[in-house]
């Protein structure tokens, strides 16, 4: 039997759906890519150094959202999907160093209104191919005028070493077709182990380099400088020498 035609009141009605659908995630990556930035900033003002090189979203088309549903033979209707397909809202985050990876993973976790519905560390546990990277699948609440909505994004964490190997693999796969001559599978494997020493390499190197600017810090000087964006304040030796002497800590608490 052929398929009905699509009338346009119909393909109207359909579009609605989707924006409506498509929508949710939008504004759930809108979200993840604010909180982000905010752990980034306040790492960056207190610690002195960035553990965020980059972060890259995407939305998974409708056109693939169908796709998947397809092949894991998911039923056609936007809640089942809503439920069964995790991965719509996509957010990468690439980081300098291995522990930055975990330290974002715990302050991500300490956000209580952001639940943590599972966590795939394929650091600790690489795959067969030798891919690492750590998975974590979030519930973050959306506000619109009508509703709150949680809504599903999947935040994937690496490094730039693990990140450079995963879009190279990706590329190659994509390239012969999932067929991929064995000989370039063991280089892939092989590269996938020097991508990892390199992180452990370079874990090592800014343990030292912390340790050294903690001990440059320990030095007095005349005055500490409170940086804020492009704000700078000098804050005199002896305004902290006199704020010392108050009975409680600044905070109060
Ligand atoms: P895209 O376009 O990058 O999103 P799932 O199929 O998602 O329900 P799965 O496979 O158990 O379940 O999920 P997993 O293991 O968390 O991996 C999902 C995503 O991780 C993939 O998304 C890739 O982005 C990435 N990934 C996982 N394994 C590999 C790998 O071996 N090589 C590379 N380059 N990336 C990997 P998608 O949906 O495949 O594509």
């Amino acid at each position: 039997m052929n398929d009905p035609l699509l009338t346009f009141e119909k393909a109207k009605q359909l579009k609605q759906q989707l924006t409506e659908f498509m929508m949710m995630y939008k504004f759930a990556l809108d979200e993840m890519e604010t909180r982000i930035s905010i752990l980034q900033e306040e790492f960056e003002l207190m610690h002195d150094y960035s553990p965020i090189e980059h972060v890259k979203t995407r939305l998974k088309s409708p056109e693939s959202i169908f796709e998947k549903a397809r092949r894991k033979n998911i039923p056609f209707h936007l809640h089942v999907l809503k439920n069964s397909i995790q991965d719509i809202a996509g957010i990468r985050i690439t980081c300098s160093f291995l522990s930055d990876i975990y330290r974002l993973e715990e302050m991500l976790r300490k956000q209580s209104d952001m639940h943590v519905v599972t966590v795939k560390d394929y650091i600790k546990k690489p795959k067969e191919n030798g891919y690492r990277s750590l998975h974590m699948i979030v519930k973050v609440p959306v506000y619109t005028s009508a509703r709150k909505e949680e809504v599903f994004v999947e935040i994937q964490i690496r490094t730039i070493a693990m990140d450079f190997w995963a879009s190279l693999e990706h590329k190659i796969f994509y390239k012969y077709n999932q067929n991929v001559p064995k000989q370039l599978i063991s280089e892939l494997t092989e590269a996938a182990h020097s991508a990892a020493a390199l992180d452990e390499k370079m874990e090592h190197i800014h343990h030292e380099m912390t340790a050294v600017k903690q001990k440059q810090a320990a030095q007095p000087g005349e005055s500490e400088q409170l940086q804020l964006n492009s704000h700078t304040f000098a804050i005199p030796r002896k305004l902290l020498e006199s704020l010392q002497k108050l009975p409680d800590d600044l905070s109060g608490v």
